[in-house]
C-alpha cells in the first residue's frame, strides 16, 4: 500500500544549502517525488500547519522562524511514506533524540533550527498535504 507524506526544508535548510542534500536522501531511500516547491510561507499557513502546537510556549518563536524565509515543500509518496521520511529526518532534536546518520543528526545542533519537517502519521499527511498542495 503506497501512502503520501508531506516533507518541508525549513528555512535553515534551504539558506544552508542543504535542499539537494535532503532530496538526494529521499530518492535514494527510494521514496518517490510527487510534487516539489520552493515557497514563501505567510503566517495564516504557518499557523494550520502548526496549530496542533498552538498552546506550546514556542509556537511564537516557531512561527517566526517558519515564516522567516522560503521553504521547499514536497510530497513524497511510498510503502509507509510518512515513518519512512521520519527515519530519514531522525528525532526532534539533532543532538539528544536524532540517530546518528539521519539529516537532523548529520547537520543540525538545534532544536528550533532542526532543518526538515514530516507528517508524523498518515491521517497528519492527509491534512498537510491538502493544505500545502490542494490541487494534488
Ligand atoms: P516537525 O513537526 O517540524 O517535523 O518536527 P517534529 O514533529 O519532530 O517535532 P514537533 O513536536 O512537531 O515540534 C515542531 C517543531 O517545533 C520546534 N520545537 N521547539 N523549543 C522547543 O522546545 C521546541 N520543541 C519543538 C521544533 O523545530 C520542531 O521541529
Ligand atoms: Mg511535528
Amino acid at each position: 500500500m503506497s501512502e503520501r507524506s508531506l516533507v518541508l526544508v525549513k528555512p535553515d535548510g534551504v539558506s544552508r544549502g542543504l535542499v539537494g542534500e535532503v532530496i538526494s536522501r529521499i530518492e535514494r531511500k527510494g521514496l518517490k517525488l510527487v510534487a516539489l516547491e520552493l515557497r514563501n510561507v505567510d503566517r495564516s499557513l504557518a499557523e494550520q500547519h502548526y496549530a496542533e502546537h498552538a498552546e506550546r510556549p514556542f509556537f511564537g518563536d516557531l512561527l517566526e522562524f517558519i515564516t522567516s524565509g522560503p521553504v521547499v515543500a514536497l510530497v513524497v509518496e511510498g510503502p509507509r511514506a510518512a515513518a519512512a521520511f521520519r527515519q530519514l529526518a531522525g528525532g526532534t532534536d539533532p543532538v539528544e533524540k536524532a540517530a546518528p546518520g539521519s539529516i537532523r543528526a548529520d547537520f543540525g545542533l538545534e532544536v528550533q533550527f532542526n532543518l526538515v519537517h514530516g507528517s508524523d502519521s498518515p491521517e497528519s499527511a492527509e491534512r498537510e498535504v491538502k493544505l500545502w498542495f490542494p490541487d494534488l
